[in-house]
Parts: C-alpha cells; structure tokens; sequence
C-alpha cells in the first residue's frame, strides 16, 4: 500500500510563511511562547520556534519518537513548535524490514500520520546506513546485497511516496578523512553502492527529493570535502541528488566558524542544504553559564542557515534532554536540546526565537530553568555598562556590553543575576528572560554581531523593584565573565 498525505501539497512554504507573518507581527514572547506549548495552550500572539521559522520561510524540525506522542508535554511540544517532523528511528532499516522481504510500516506510518494530521512537512530517515542494520543482512554476498538494498529502497520509497518529502537516502558513508567508510555496502557491493541507492530511489518516487546526510561535516574538512565531491560527480553525470543533510550533532563552543562558507559552498553546486540533526551537547551536570553558551551556539548555527538561500532548515535531534541519544553514547556528556528533563525551555529557546527574527521578550520568564550563579573564568575580552533610573518600585535599565577583544563576537547572550529581587517586566533590543534572580538577554536578529576591538551594543529593560534596587555586580558574555565598569 502506498501511503498518500496531503500534507506536502497543503503545506507549501508560501502558506507557512503568510501564518507567521501575521505571527511575527504581534507582541510575542518567546519565553511565553515555551510555557504555551508546555500547558498545551496555543494563541495567535505567542510566537513559537516554528512562527519564528515560518516567518523566514525556513522548515523547523524534531526527531520524533512516536511511542512519546502519549505524553502531554511531549506532544503538546511537538504539535506547536514545528513545521517538520523526521521519525529518529521508526524508518531505518531494522524497524521495517526485520525479515527479508517482510516489511513493518507500523511506527513509521504513525509519524507519517502525525505529520499528516498537524500539517508538518514529513522527513525520511533514512534508507541505506551501517547502523541498524538487521543481522540478515549481513549473510549476503555482493550481488545479494545489492538487491536487497534495492528492494528495501523500493518498498519504503513507494510505501511513503506521497508523504514523505525528502530521503536521506544514503547515511554516514564516509570516514572523517574523506575516505569511503568500510562498511557492507562499500565492502560487499564497491563505490557504486551509493550511486546504486539515489538511482532506485528516484525511479520509485520521481518527486522526493534525494539528499545525502553525515556527521562531522559542519566544517570545510575532508570529510565534507568528499561529499562535496561525490555531489560534483553526480551531478556531471546525471546521478540524481538534490541535498546535503549535515547533522550538526555538535559540543559547547564548537560551531564551526566556516558553517555558512560549508553549506553555501553546497549549494554552489546546485543542490539542497539542510542542518538535520542539531543538538549541541556539554559535560553534565549544566549549568547557568553552559546554558547561555549553548544558546548563543544554537543561535549561531541558526544564523548560518539563514544566511543561505538553499539551506531549507533546521531539524533538532529531539525535544527533551530525557530521551536524547547522547548520555549513552557520550557518558557523562548530555543537556544537548532545548527543553530540559521538565520540559522546561532553556536558554536556547529564546536564542533560536531571536535569531530566527522572533520580536523582543516584553516578559520575562516564569519558567524554572536551573538557578545557578554564572561562574566563569576571570574578566577577559568584554566589558559592561549598567546604569538605571528609578522611581518608586520600578526602573529603567541601559546595558551596554562592549567587546574589547581583538575578535568580533556574532551572536552574544549576557547573564547576571539580580541581587536585590528585582524582576524584569519589559525588555528591548534583545530577547531576555529571567529564571529566579538569573537574567538572561540574548541578541535580537538585528544585533548579534559587536565587532572588535571596541566595538559595542546596547539594549534595555524595565523592571520591578521592592525596598532596594541595587545594580548587578557581574556579568557573563557567552559564558566568559566582563569587567564591570
Ligand atoms: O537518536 C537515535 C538513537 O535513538 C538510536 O539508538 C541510534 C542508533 O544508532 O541512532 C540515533 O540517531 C542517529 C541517526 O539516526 C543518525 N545520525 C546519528 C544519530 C545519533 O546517533
């Protein structure tokens, strides 16, 4: 059976993008916007990671587990924030095709169904990988092997013609130093694997669109490069392909500073960029300034992709940091996505919003975020102006952060914590939210860049006081503490 959406037709990029115009156009708040989503409450005037990204005409997408969908949080979440949705395990080889020739459709037909009934784009994930591989697999010899890739390939391909919009066709197929990477298919069948994989997924669905998708390949390296490669050749010779997914599973303060140079170099060639996988993981446990780093990281990445016409979006690998991949693989390591085990939005949330364009946070946050003082390293390359003006229980704050290193900062989230009570009711040129004493105030889409040596933004605030209103004593710049002057 051949499973049929209307979801790609009703779900045109135009219609999204008209949604979160409208959206954008309200007074919203991203910190609101992540309590909305918690309570299952929806309104035209929250804005969400996906009215944000609608508003840029960018896809925003989850990896989606859906024996979680029965969780209200979880669901609620998954309803609101995104425009697209990618099955994290329920399409890859060992959960449909188990036994040779006997296909299981059960858990990826209820993502597609998901996708289908809340008008998200649906994602394919993903046709020929190393990984979750069943055993049978490995019995056959090369020219078994190839007709079984190709029969996997034309069985999901049709079963989700219609539905899905694009494949990772081919994952992961190559090791960090360009070379082919050793695995069954490279071994067993020779280079032509690959080639093999796009040409039988094209003839089963001439309008989804093909992309190859890896890890580690965010920077200009070798890895990349040989993708880069093989999308050259391709193209010369008329092998289909029409994106690249770079999965971004990345670590605190190591975006690379060349991804926009990586994806646009892409889509020179002509096809489909896509960040397929993000999360952006640190040692645990987190902390107020992990967090903030994290959020101007994630932001980063977002800028990246903006900056791109053929980067379509941006896909998170995972809603809440309970169910993420990371803490098994990487012990000791984990808080990697934007809501935390309460799904709480942490500081990332509003980062995304802001850099997506999202309007100013009017309020702050009432949502618990971990209330740790910002420790840091000693003051180094910024410094912090803050002055107010009060009257009887409510002030008017001007911050100004001036980057004296000889390095531009893009992208800036400053903390500090306020020592006497205070609560920020209204802030402007930043997106800012408050967790207990703990401030948080990332760029706004127009001001994420301070240049070197000297070079400064400033924003605002109001706020509530009672009894004293004394002014902050330390301020943290991306997790790096300032001189306060
Ligand atoms: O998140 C997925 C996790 O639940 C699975 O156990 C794991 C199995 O290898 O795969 C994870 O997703 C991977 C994705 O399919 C391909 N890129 C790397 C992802 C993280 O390992």
């Amino acid at each position: 059976m051949t499973m049929r959406s209307p979801a790609r037709r009703t779900h045109g990029r135009a219609a999204r993008t008209a949604v979160g115009m409208i959206a954008a156009g309200l007074v919203a708040s991203a910190a609101l916007a992540g309590s909305a989503a918690l309570a299952g409450a929806s309104s035209a005037a929250t804005m969400t990671l996906r009215t944000a990204a609608d508003a840029r005409g960018k896809d925003i997408g989850v990896a989606l587990d859906p024996n979680r969908l029965g969780e209200t949080a979880y669901r609620s979440i998954a309803d609101t924030e995104f425009s697209l949705v990618v099955p994290e395990n329920a399409m890859k080889w060992d959960a449909t095709e188990p036994t040779q020739g006997t296909f299981t459709y059960t858990a990826g037909d209820q993502v597609a169904a998901y996708a289908s009934s809340t008008g998200k784009e649906l994602y394919g994930h993903t046709l020929v990988w190393h990984s979750q591989l069943p055993g049978w697999v490995s019995n056959l010899d090369g020219a078994a092997l190839l007709a079984a890739e190709k029969s996997h390939i034309t069985n999901l391909v049709t079963h989700f013609s219609g539905a899905v919009s694009s494949w990772d066709v081919v994952n992961e197929a190559f090791n960090d130093d360009g070379s082919r990477r050793q695995s069954i298919f490279q071994t067993k069948i020779g280079d032509s694997w690959i080639e093999q994989a796009f040409t039988t997924a094209r003839a089963a669905d001439p309008t989804a669109k093909l992309c190859i998708n890896d890890y580690s390949t965010d920077a200009i390296n070798a890895k990349s490069t040989a993708i880069y490669n093989l999308v050259k050749d391709f193209t010369a010779r008329g092998i289909p392909i029409d994106c690249v997914g770079f999965q971004a599973h990345l670590i605190l303060g190591q975006v690379p500073g060349d991804l926009q140079a990586n994806l646009q170099r892409f889509a020179d060639l002509g096809v489909d960029v896509r960040i397929t996988e993000l999360d952006i993981r640190m040692s645990t446990p987190s902390d107020a300034t992990k967090l903030a780093t994290q959020a101007a990281n994630y932001a980063s990445v977002v800028t990246a992709c903006l900056a791109v016409s053929r980067c379509q979006g941006i896909t998170i690998w995972g809603i809440t940091d309970t169910y993420s991949w990371v803490p098994s693989t990487f012990p000791g390591q984990g808080a990697a996505l934007v809501w935390d085990e309460s799904y709480s939005p942490k500081p990332a949330y509003a980062a995304i919003v802001a850099a997506l364009g999202g309007a100013p946070t009017p309020t702050p946050s009432v949502t618990p975020t971990p209330t740790a003082s910002p420790t840091a390293p000693p003051a180094s390359g910024c410094s912090v102006r803050y002055t107010s003006t009060q009257w009887n229980t409510g002030f008017t704050a001007s911050i100004t952060i001036t980057n004296t290193a000889a390095s531009p900062v893009t992208g800036w989230v400053l903390r500090w914590a306020y020592p006497s009570g205070q609560t920020v009711t209204q802030a402007w040129s930043s997106v800012t939210t408050q967790s207990g004493a703990i401030v948080t105030a990332a760029n706004a889409a127009w001001n994420p860049t301070i240049a070197a040596h000297g070079g400064s933004v400033q924003f605002g605030l109001n706020g509530a006081y009672s009894g004293t209103n004394a002014a902050p004593t330390s301020f943290t710049l991306n997790g790096a503490a300032c001189a306060v002057l």
